[in-house]
């Protein structure tokens, strides 16, 4: 059956689609439906966004889609930047203006009171409005520089105590192996297997 991930981030496309291979879903992302309005991220919690953006693409849609949104809470920043991780530098901004804000914000605090930790809260909607939410989390550290070249977004800055390294010095299935973004699908697995069971 399909299943429509409601992003047009193509990085999440393919974390996801590696995430649920062998699982017998055609995995479209919303680039593959043009004519689908845009879906404004106004919420004031990721919860309120994913299912936005899940409930949204799956009524125009008519499929089951599932949506992520995902935050980097920095304890020293009281949580910033949170719910506005993507625009952290400002409307339009690129990953790596956020990332130097990031780094420039943190410049002088101690490596251990540099503690992060990714939220990911992850929606699967049904084109009748049923709805179901579930959340993963990484938890890390924020480095002094940028290390690393694969992954997106906040992934060079956000160290990983348990491997060594930050996500962006991971191969993609070292930070599938361990993400706030896979924690949060292998607990919506069960949902996804139940959707094609049922179909
Ligand atoms: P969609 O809303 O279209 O899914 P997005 O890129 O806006 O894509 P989010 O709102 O979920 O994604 O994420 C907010 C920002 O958090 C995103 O722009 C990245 O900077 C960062 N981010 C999300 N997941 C990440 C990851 O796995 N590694 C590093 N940074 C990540």
């Amino acid at each position: 059956m399909r299943l429509l991930l409601a992003t047009r981030n193509q990085h999440k496309v393919r974390e996801i689609s590696q995430l649920l291979r062998g699982d017998g879903f055609e995995v479209i992302g919303l680039d593959s439906l043009p004519a689908l309005p845009e879906i404004i991220e106004d919420q004031p919690t990721l919860e309120g966004n994913a299912r936005k953006k899940a409930a949204a693409a799956a009524q125009g849609s008519g499929l089951w889609a599932l949506a992520d949104d995902t935050g980097l809470e920095v304890a020293a920043l009281w949580r910033a930047p949170g719910v506005f991780s993507a625009r952290y530098a400002g409307p339009g901004c690129d990953f790596a203006a956020n990332n130097r804000k990031l780094l420039s914000a943190l410049q002088g605090t101690a490596a251990k009171k540099r503690a992060a930790v990714f939220r990911t809260v992850m929606a699967l909607c049904g084109p009748d409005g049923a709805a179901m939410i579930e959340e993963g989390r990484l938890e890390g550290f924020i480095t002094e520089e940028l290390r690393g070249s694969d992954g997106f977004g906040y992934d060079p800055v956000f160290f990983v105590p348990a491997a060594g390294k930050t996500l962006a010095e991971m191969k993609p299935e070292e930070k599938n192996a361990l993400s706030h973004r896979a924690a949060a699908l292998e607990k919506m697995l069960p949902h996804i297997r139940n959707l094609a069971h049922d179909a």
